[in-house]
């Protein structure tokens, strides 16, 4: 495990290495316990480098066998070696030379899941970010490009297949029953991107044919007996490469597209040239045993990991603080294929909840950085919600601003200009600058500058001069290490509402530059006049969510249910009836605190009714608008001084008013959804089945929906239903025969199934209240848990810590202390899974002060544990400063 150097990497220090590495020929002799791999890689001095400066090359806790220079073995005076570092001191005078390494590793013990490791007896990599130099001595970065060959050697009977990177060149049987193949990359990469898979698997194949006609083989590689739950994945894979040759021009490279999935995998995906290597999560899927969401993460992981090849890998980063480039810029390619999948309104309220539930909570805690940090001490934490998924909102912003047309432009000088090449976000602004020849560099503030900006905006109304006017202010409160903020251009898509519900024309405006349905804020205030507009209209303001900003809308409560009733932009309208929810939620909080019951008014409750029976609009999106916000959105609306039980009760108890007094139209609705045709995983079979399940959740509120739960339970016929019905049983119903026996039953069913046990484990572990920290316990000796599996790992204690509110902020702390424990002890095998799992506490101070000393008291408690990694130390630390 790496200890903590204490070391901080800064962005203004980034120069060029001394030396390039223009090829790499890796041999793998692969062995559980002793591998040996021998690097044969042309090293190059650059120009202008003297020929005296030493050849520094990264390592990670790695045994040297051999080195040689150009066919010499080199003398001890002329390196030195540790696990970490190998320094070459005398360097040949030409500028090219030939290095030979050769290291050994032992793939079997390796639990960090990190360089060269075994999953299920299948060896294979996870060089992202810096696992390249667990294998052999490298220039272990990004800027460093590499054509790669790779022989792998390994017993037919343990591994007949053999992958690598690139296309296949030869393979043969050698003696004593080994065999070998050779791949060979003809693209220039960095090493983050070298991936080897060994083993015995089952193969799915297909073959695409591209937009200039070259057949590309597509094979995707399971545990053998699991082929026929790859079927989704591959059908995901070809729309994927379709989608990006149609959207963005983007045709696949090689003759092969691999993907490989294993069931220990500390991420969800990675993007190896040509050979994707997945957790298995995200590719098996059949009715019985996946869920639609499920289906939906396969696909736009597919799709994610697919449009890399030319987002990541034909254009990569210079260095690691430029993450973002190729992640947000990736998930937003891949929201575009969902959406252009799926039903996009759906897609995007979807994507919004989620930036709001993972982003907005840690841009404004401890851990806010920008989406391009200018410094680290870990790399690792910080494949984060804010280099994603903000990320992708800000290229969204651009394409806003732009328009479509100028930003496909835009996009395509981007894979002229930096294709080969290893780029940075000055880069990526450039191509939109030269495309439109607008100035975005106020703009770039977004990728410079943390923290979610906030507007307030109020209006007011003249008849008398026929005057609308807004009245926008724009603030970015202060962020660990930036007080001070500068102030932002954020493109605000609005529209002005008549009482029709039509647009209101007004005939012209002065105050900011108004284009296209967006307001662009650039200044500290903005003071918007609308001339022309003789009836006061509604606003609907951030359209689409244009920006990912907070607003403080001075608005009648009137408009709001206007809007949530009218408004065009189905986000719109969809927010601002979660808007109401989370203001009545917010009272009931507030009257639960005083003693008082809660009471909401009826007009909401009718809304509810009348957006689930409305045949106008889809389905899921009907699903997307009864959901209450989590007890999470809700605690983070709240802001400070948060009671988890008392927002817990104000959101059952909305829920409760919102069933009572929509009873028998759910109950018809529900009957009426009953879904008698054969299973399909599309979007709109999926929104009428989520629909169904929301108003069962609904229903089991009330009187007999105990037996409403177990029988839609007992009669579902995919793993949608079942799931839904499982997770009412157990969370409303906890404790009851019913619920007890779907838990005993389903177990009976998938024991021998992981990927199903997970969500047995996910839907005990987020069962409210505080009995449930024992349950979680006690599940940690279940013969379907593993500490040293990140799925079950993530499944039971990651859901336990951060989607079930009232259980871990248990008010005694005991949820804390198990936290602690758990936390340490998933540190000693995998450090990044363990950090990952510490930023659960991201939030503690916005507790109200009993728990908050006793959150702080588990966060000490692991700071101050011994031999702290890097990863888990960096998460702490930030945490409690
Ligand atoms: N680049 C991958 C994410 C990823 C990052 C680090 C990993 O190491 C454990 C694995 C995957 C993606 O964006 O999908
Ligand atoms: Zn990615």
């Amino acid at each position: 495990m790496r200890t903590d150097t204490g070391q901080v990497f800064k962005l203004e220090d980034y120069r060029p290495n001394d030396y390039l590495i223009p090829e790499t020929n890796l041999t793998f002799r692969l062995s559980p316990q002793a591998t040996r791999v021998i690097a044969v890689l042309t090293v190059e001095r650059r120009g202008g480098v003297s020929a005296s400066a030493p050849l520094v090359l990264d390592g990670d806790g790695l045994t040297l066998l051999r080195v040689e220079i150009d066919g010499r073995p080199l003398e001890p005076a002329d390196y030195m070696a540790t696990p970490d570092q190998l320094t070459i001191t005398t360097v040949p005078a030409t500028p090219r030379f030939q290095l030979v390494i050769e290291t050994e590793v032992a793939p079997a013990g390796n639990e960090t899941l990190m360089g060269l490791y075994r999953s299920s007896n299948v060896y294979c990599t996870q060089c992202e970010a810096e696992g390249f130099r667990r294998i052999t001595y490298f220039l272990d970065r990004p800027d460093v490009l590499s054509v790669y060959t790779v022989r792998i050697e390994a017993r037919r009977d343990e591994a007949p297949l053999l992958l690598s990177n690139g296309n296949p060149v030869e393979s043969a049987d050698l003696t004593d029953g080994w065999h070998y193949a050779v791949w060979h990359d003809p693209f220039p990469k960095p090493s983050y991107l070298f991936a080897l898979v060994a083993g015995d698997l089952g193969k799915v194949t297909d073959s695409f044919v591209t937009m200039s006609g070259r057949k590309v083989e597509l094979g995707i590689y399971v545990e053998p007996g699991k082929e026929m739950l790859a079927g989704y994945a591959m059908d995901a894979l070809k729309r994927s490469m379709r989608w990006d040759e149609e959207a963005f021009g983007c045709e696949y490279d090689l003759g092969v597209f691999n993907i490989v999935a294993v069931s220990d995998f500390n991420m969800g995906a990675m993007e190896n040239k040509g050979l994707n290597i997945f957790n298995d999560k995200y590719v098996l899927a059949d009715q019985e045993t996946a869920t639609d969401a499920d289906f939906a993460n396969i696909e736009a992981i597919i799709a994610h990991e697919y449009f890399h090849n030319w987002t990541g890998n034909r254009i990569t980063c210079r260095d690691w603080f430029q993450l973002c480039l190729k992640e947000g810029l990736t998930v937003f390619r891949d929201h575009e294929f969902s959406a252009d999948q799926r039903s996009r309104a759906v897609k995007r309220i979807a994507e919004v909840r989620t930036l709001r539930a993972h982003q907005f909570p840690e841009d404004q805690g401890p851990l806010a950085h920008p989406v391009r940090p200018r410094r680290y001490r870990e790399i690792n934490n910080f494949y984060t919600a804010t280099v994603y998924e903000k990320g992708s909102e800000v290229v969204r912003m651009i394409r806003t601003i732009l328009g479509d047309e100028t930003f496909r432009a835009g996009m395509n000088l981007y894979f002229e200009r930096h294709d080969g090449q290893a780029a940075t976000i000055e880069d990526f602004i450039k191509v939109f600058e030269d495309a439109s020849g607008r100035d975005l560099q106020q703009f770039a503030l977004w990728y410079h500058q943390a923290g979610t900006p906030n507007l307030t905006v109020s209006s007011t109304h003249n008849p008398g001069s026929r005057e609308f006017t807004l009245e926008i202010e724009q603030s970015v409160p202060p962020t660990p290490s930036e007080s001070r903020k500068r102030l932002m251009h954020i493109p605000l898509a609005f529209g002005l509402v008549g009482a029709d519900g039509e647009p209101v024309a007004y005939s012209s405006v002065e105050g900011a530059t108004v284009e296209n349905g967006v307001i662009h804020i650039r200044k500290r205030r903005h003071v918007v006049r609308f001339s022309g507009v003789a009836e006061r209209p509604a606003v609907s303001l951030n359209r689409g969510f244009s920006a990912p900003v907070t607003l403080s809308v001075e608005q009648k409560a009137d408009d709001q249910f206007f809007l949530a009733g009218h408004d065009s932009d189905a986000f719109s309208r969809w927010q601002a009836f979660n808007t109401i929810l989370t203001d009545a939620l917010i009272a009931a909080f507030r009257q639960i605190l005083g003693g008082k019951p809660s009471v909401f008014a009826s007009r909401l409750t009718d809304l509810a009714g009348k957006i689930a029976g409305d045949e106008t609009l889809e389905p899921a999106y009907r699903a997307l608008a009864l959901a209450l916000p989590s007890e999470a959105d809700i605690a983070r609306d709240i802001g400070k001084n948060i009671d988890p039980d008392a927002v817990f009760r104000s959101r059952e108890a909305l829920a409760l008013a919102i069933a009572t007094a929509n009873k028998k139209l759910f109950s018809d609705l529900y009957d009426h959804l009953v879904d008698d045709d054969a299973f399909s995983p599309d979007a709109a079979s999926a929104g009428r089945r989520a629909l169904r399940n929301i108003l069962l959740d609904y229903l089991s509120l009330l009187p007999a929906g105990r037996e409403l739960a177990a029988d839609h339970f007992h009669s579902a016929t995919n793993m949608t239903d079942r799931a839904a019905a499982l997770t009412v049983l157990a969370h409303r119903h906890h404790g009851s025969p019913e619920a007890i026996k779907a838990l005993a039953d389903f177990e009976a069913v998938y024991a021998d199934d992981p990927l199903v046990m997970d969500k047995w484990l996910q839907i005990q572990a987020s069962v409210p209240g505080p009995q449930t920290v024992d349950t979680v316990r006690a599940l940690t000796r279940h013969s379907a848990f593993s500490m040293a599996n990140p799925n079950r790992v993530r499944s039971l204690i990651g859901t336990f810590s951060s989607a079930n509110q009232t259980g871990f902020h248990r008010a005694d702390g005991d949820g804390y202390r198990f936290f602690t424990e758990t936390v340490l002890e998933v540190e000693k095998r995998n450090p990044q899974v363990a950090a990952r799992l510490a930023t659960a506490l991201r939030s503690w101070r916005s507790l109200e002060p009993g728990r908050q000393a006793k959150a702080r008291e588990a966060l000490l408690a692991i700071a101050n544990a011994e031999n702290l990694s890097a990863d888990l130390r960096d998460i702490v630390e930030r945490t409690l400063v």
